[in-house]
């Protein structure tokens, strides 16, 4: 067995949350830990589909997924949460849900510009052209956390180096 966790990514879109996640996720398989990783890909065609990305449909987006990773977290899961999760109160719910030294915020601090400059799916472009509404950082806020358990640069580290860097931290929390 092994201690649960709900390690809760949170940065910008593109700001490379899944990538780390899913070497993350592939890391602790391999060392026959149980995990699921709650994205958007698996919850926003579900759980959450009738939410869209106004600020009180994603809080509700992000309590329901708070909820769940608890959930899944008293049946012994490592849960791994990639959201952009943007405000802070809802960051803290989630915290409170599960118990003291199970909750490993990670916040990857990728720079607005940079993420903007990788734009993935061309979802700046269009936000910036005014073609979608209440983007993350073009105009919809992001609060950045003030006491991750860790920070990931990822202008100075490779996706690969992150995960190991988290899987550092996580085993230091007992995992
Ligand atoms: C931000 C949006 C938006 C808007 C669609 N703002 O980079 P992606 O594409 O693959 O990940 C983003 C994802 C964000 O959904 P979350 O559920 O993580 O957001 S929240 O935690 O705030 O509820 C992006 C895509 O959905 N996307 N429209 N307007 N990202």
């Amino acid at each position: 067995g092994h201690r649960p966790m709900v390690v809760w990514f949170t940065g910008l879109s593109g700001a490379g949350k899944s990538t780390i996640a899913d070497i993350l996720e592939k890391r602790l398989n391999a060392e026959g830990k149980h995990t699921y990783l709650l994205d958007g890909d698996n919850v926003r065609h579900g759980l959450s589909r009738d939410l869209g990305f106004g600020d009180s449909d994603r809080q509700e987006n992000v309590r329901r997924v708070a909820e769940v990773a608890a959930l899944m977290a008293d049946a012994g899961l490592i849960v791994l949460v990639s959201f952009i999760s943007p405000f802070s109160a809802e960051r803290e719910l989630a915290r409170g849900l599960v118990a003291e030294g199970e909750f490993c915020e990670v916040f990857v601090d990728t720079p607005l510009a940079v993420a903007e400059a990788r734009d993935p799916k061309g979802l700046y472009r269009k936000a910036r052209k005014g073609e979608l509404k209440d983007f993350t950082g073009v105009d919809s806020p992001y609060e950045p956390p003030q006491r991750p358990e860790i920070r990931i640069d990822t202008t100075v580290q490779t996706a690969a180096q992150a995960a190991e860097a988290i899987l550092t931290q996580l085993r230091a929390m007992g995992v």
